[in-house]
């Protein structure tokens, strides 16, 4: 089947941003006087959340304040949320948040390639344009032929709705694209949306189910950050790229779990 687009998951899987989001969430708290901080472990947690504003509204949920008081809060989620995404994309514009190995150098294979480039993320659209100007250059949100963010759609992941949204906007079939995704809910959306998934756990999410995910790999990969012999054996190389892809996408999932086994 000819591979026509790479639809790509934004936080976790362009970059490792969750830390970068952890403190901006903590920075519009202290900004608001609020008194919460939510540490690394609360913040793993409250991922299976997925979108910034129903993260917050679900902390909310789980103080112990009184209805009139937890009222006024989820008031002010917006405000707070707005707050949040500003500090956010002060700390990618520092330079604070790399991309991860291998996306650069797919990113370009599929340019070359003719391969299209697709967004399909729970993120503020905002942190995206932070995200990609500062690590590709004003230039390159224009290389992604769909983007699909934040609350374009009424289901955020695991709802396929994102991906759903990103198909239809590329106007093509799930069978010739290929999503990118970190999470086991982003895997979840993903695969409802009839796609193949390429898995890329991070540390904020290595402890989940990829069950579902038709490749699990540490990372895309780089000649000069090779995978691990047990992924290169998975794939049949030391990176991932187009080639890998092809081959991977047109062999029956269950051939590419026994070469796992
Ligand atoms: C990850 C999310 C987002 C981010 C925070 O999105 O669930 O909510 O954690 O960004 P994805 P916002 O993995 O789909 O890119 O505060 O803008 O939601
Ligand atoms: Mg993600």
């Amino acid at each position: 089947m000819t591979l026509r687009a790479l639809i790509f998951d934004v936080d976790g899987t362009l970059a490792d941003t969750e830390e970068a989001h952890r403190q901006a969430f903590n920075g519009a708290f202290r900004e608001h006087g609020l008194g919460w901080e939510w540490s690394q472990d609360v913040y793993a947690g409250l991922l299976w959340v997925t979108g910034g504003k129903e993260r917050i509204d679900r902390y909310v949920d789980s103080l112990r304040v009184a209805p009139a008081e937890k009222g006024q809060l989820k008031r002010l989620v917006p405000q707070i949320h707005a707050t949040k995404t500003r500090i956010y994309a002060r700390l990618v514009g520092m330079g604070n948040v790399a991309l991860r190995p291998g996306i650069v150098r797919l990113i370009a294979e599929a340019r070359t390639a003719g391969v299209r480039l697709a967004i399909a993320s729970t993120t503020t659209p905002a942190n995206l344009s932070a995200l990609v100007t500062a690590t590709l250059g004003s230039a390159a949100i224009s290389w992604f032929d769909a983007i699909a963010t934040g609350d374009v759609v009424p289901n955020k992941k695991p709802a396929p709705d994102i991906y759903l949204k990103a198909l239809a906007s590329l106007n093509l079939p799930p069978e010739r694209c290929v999503a990118f995704e970190d999470s086991e809910i982003g895997v979840r959306a993903a695969k409802g949306a009839g796609l193949f998934t390429v898995a890329t756990p991070t540390r904020w999410s290595e402890a989940q189910d990829f069950g579902a995910a038709d490749v699990v790999l540490p990372s895309l990969g780089d000649p000069d950050n090779p995978l691990d012999e047990a992924s290169e054996t998975r794939i049949g190389a030391k990176f991932l790229g187009l080639a890998q892809l092809r081959a991977l996408h047109s062999t029956p999932r269950n051939s590419v779990r026994a070469m796992e086994a």
